[in-house]
């Protein structure tokens, strides 16, 4: 074919040089490289075809007839239709953009009524859907969002879990998602999630590693930066708002909630005081904002006003931005109680990926509180608009969906993340456990007393999880375990923790069982990473150009190598077989084609692609593999594809 292309053009008919002729007509190469891409988009329709989705998560298989939602119309305050296309107008980045950090967060202090933070895009699908959101679905909503939710605090739409799922389920780059949001979204900030000293893994990382995330997240445009550690350890919070200063980004220091303030004997270890302590700590760390992060959705109207309340007296300059889930559905009624004792900012999902494990419902929230001092500037009907587009993106992650459909006070004796009780819920459903439910749950706290009440976030309530299921599946009791500590053998989530691998917890270790589990191996009594060797980034890039080709790593890629090394490889070579899927709708990403469905795909601007199932092929025996016949732009072509059943 490219044979055929070269002696029918024009300037190689014309007899000029070779390489001039190269150089001159790129249109052949580009064309090439198009149809290099669209057999890699027909390698992955094929697969699905024969294999049905391979992508881990799923609850039940995706539905065979999903439909990509329509865009809503959204409607300004006179009632006619917003072009979305045209720039959105200015919002809280552009304050960020012309005063830097401190005069925004002392914008944002000044600011009079309740500013939200919209998690849709990252917390409410962790939470939800096993963070299974791709970037295609966003990007689809993303210029109706800049416009609806511009007078927003900012978008959540990075961290956390995302970066890991993006590249280790979605087959799609985190840092591309960063860059195709950005680019339709200049107006409002985004807010990414950083797990401190554990960036967004799960473990500690060496110091230039956290430095180098936190620039290259800045630059491809995170604005501001919620730093926590899984322990409240403040040594480790203290790197990661260094980390975060360096790279010029809105600091949002963070306080992990546990326990209930309102009730200081069942909860001796995390009193009001010792909240009001760590904050005055972080404070003194010069930050721009508190974040008090209820990961759980622990935090209770009451409790709530004792804990927002003395925090507002004692730094009355300080800006305040709560976070919770509604696992419990108190979730409105406490934001509502935080806003009454002086807290600026708070966290809401758009309504249908609202409620139980993820935040809030916006609608709710944003309804409750029009007409009085603290409105937030977002109209109901705007919320509406958006979540008409949400309800039905839902259904298409229907598959990774586990079900909670109600809430579970029971959270406030076992104290699960929201995004952690998911994940639970779908391993024991899983391992055939569901109707174990309830001892997992139980499990889970016995195993959060025994390792000594500890706060739980990742990567700690992994620790906490890992323990419960050890439990759970050895038919051990809390008491059986400490018992026989020294002679079990603990998951390595849970040796790593006593090691001091996480940092150290508040109140110390529980030394007898530490001792009895760590054994003679390595034991860190600081900020693990002090002792970590800085990684050599030169190196790093050395390695994987050998193995992926020189030139093809970016600055970016290093951190994805140096934080989830085996993950990034498996990405590569996806992504090599089947090029940047993150392109294509969910639809097709989840679901085989029916024979003679025909499609039509969009890989880059004016280069569309008609695509028609034509037939599967016989297996073959000797090399377990199947033609999977297409027609692309209406002519024919074969998909061989591995027969994984
Ligand atoms: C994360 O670390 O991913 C969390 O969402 C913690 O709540
Ligand atoms: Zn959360």
């Amino acid at each position: 074919w490219f044979l055929l292309r070269l002696l029918s053009d024009e300037t190689f008919i014309r007899g000029d040089c070779w390489t001039t002729f190269i150089d001159d007509a790129p249109q052949l190469f580009a064309t090439t490289k198009f149809r290099n891409r669209a057999a890699k988009l027909l390698a992955y329709l094929g697969d699905l075809i024969v294999n049905g989705c391979r992508i881990q998560g799923q609850v039940t298989a995706p539905a065979a007839n999903l439909q990509e939602p329509a865009i809503p119309k959204l409607m300004d305050a006179k009632g006619n239709v917003v072009d979305v296309a045209t720039a959105p107008p200015p919002g809280w980045r552009d304050v960020l953009l012309s005063s830097g950090p401190a005069a925004f967060a002392r914008a944002v202090r000044q600011h009079k009524g309740v500013l939200i933070m919209d998690t849709t895009w990252r917390d409410a699908h962790q939470s939800l859907l096993a963070t299974r959101l791709r970037t295609h679905d966003m990007e689809r909503i993303a210029p109706t969002t800049a416009h609806a939710l511009a007078g927003a605090f900012a978008l959540e739409m990075w961290g956390g879990a995302t970066f890991d799922v993006a590249m280790r389920f979605l087959h799609e780059d985190p840092w591309d998602r960063l860059d195709r949001l950005r680019a339709l979204v200049p107006n409002i900030p985004f807010q990414m999630l950083l797990r401190g000293a554990n960036a967004v893994g799960y473990t500690s990382y060496p110091d230039n590693v956290v430095y180098e995330f936190c620039k290259q997240a800045r630059a491809h445009g995170v604005d501001v930066f919620r730093v926590f550690d899984s322990l409240n350890y403040v040594e480790n919070l203290k790197l990661g708002i260094d980390a975060v200063r360096e790279a010029n980004g809105v600091i949002e220091a963070t306080i992990c909630y546990t326990g209930d303030v309102s009730d200081p004997t069942r909860h001796p270890k995390y009193t009001l005081e010792y909240y009001l302590d760590l904050v005055d700590e972080l404070v003194a760390l010069d930050i721009h904002i508190l974040g008090i992060k209820d990961m759980a959705g622990l935090l209770k109207p009451r409790a709530a006003r004792l804990l927002v309340g003395a925090i507002r007296e004692r730094h009355p300059d300080l800006p305040i931005h709560v976070h919770t889930h509604d696992t419990a559905g108190a979730g409105v009624a406490a934001m509502l109680a935080c806003v009454e004792a002086g807290a600026d900012i708070i966290d809401l999902a758009t309504d249908s990926m609202s409620g139980v494990t993820s935040q809030p419902c916006m609608g709710a929230f944003v309804s409750a509180l029009e007409g009085t001092e603290h409105e937030t500037g977002i109209a109901p009907e705007t919320v509406h608009t958006l979540n008409a587009y949400w309800e039905q993106t839902r259904l298409l992650y229907s598959c990774f969906d586990p079900g909670v459909k109600a809430a579970d006070t029971s959270v406030y004796m076992h104290e699960m993340p929201g995004g952690q009780y998911t994940n639970l819920l779908f391993q024991a459903q899983s391992l055939g456990l569901g109707s174990r439910w309830k001892d997992v749950k139980t499990a889970y706290a016995e195993a959060n007393r025994i390792c000594g009440d500890l706060v739980k976030v990742t990567p700690s309530s992994k620790v906490v999880g890992d323990m419960a299921q050890f439990m759970v599946s050895n038919h051990l009791s809390g008491d059986a375990v400490v018992e026989r500590a020294a002679t079990l053998s603990f998951p390595k989530s849970v040796v790593e923790f006593f090691q001091g691998y996480l940092g150290q917890p508040v109140g110390g270790f529980p030394e007898e069982l530490r001792a009895a589990i760590v054994r003679g191996a390595p034991r860190i009594d600081g900020r693990p990473g002090a002792t970590m060797a800085p990684l050599d980034f030169a190196q790093l890039r050395r390695d994987l150009e050998d193995k992926w080709g020189p030139g093809t790593i970016r600055d970016v890629d290093l951190l994805s190598a140096a934080l989830y090394p085996v993950v990034f490889d498996e990405f590569q070579a996806l992504r090599q077989k089947y090029g940047n899927l993150s392109l294509i709708p969910t639809p097709l990403f989840l679901s085989p084609l029916d024979v003679n469905e025909e499609i039509q795909v969009q890989l880059d601007v004016g280069k569309r692609l008609i695509i028609r199932y034509v037939a599967l092929g016989p297996l073959q025996k000797e090399t377990a593999k199947r033609d999977v016949y297409f027609e692309l732009n209406g002519e024919p072509r074969v998909a061989t594809v591995d027969d994984g059943s």
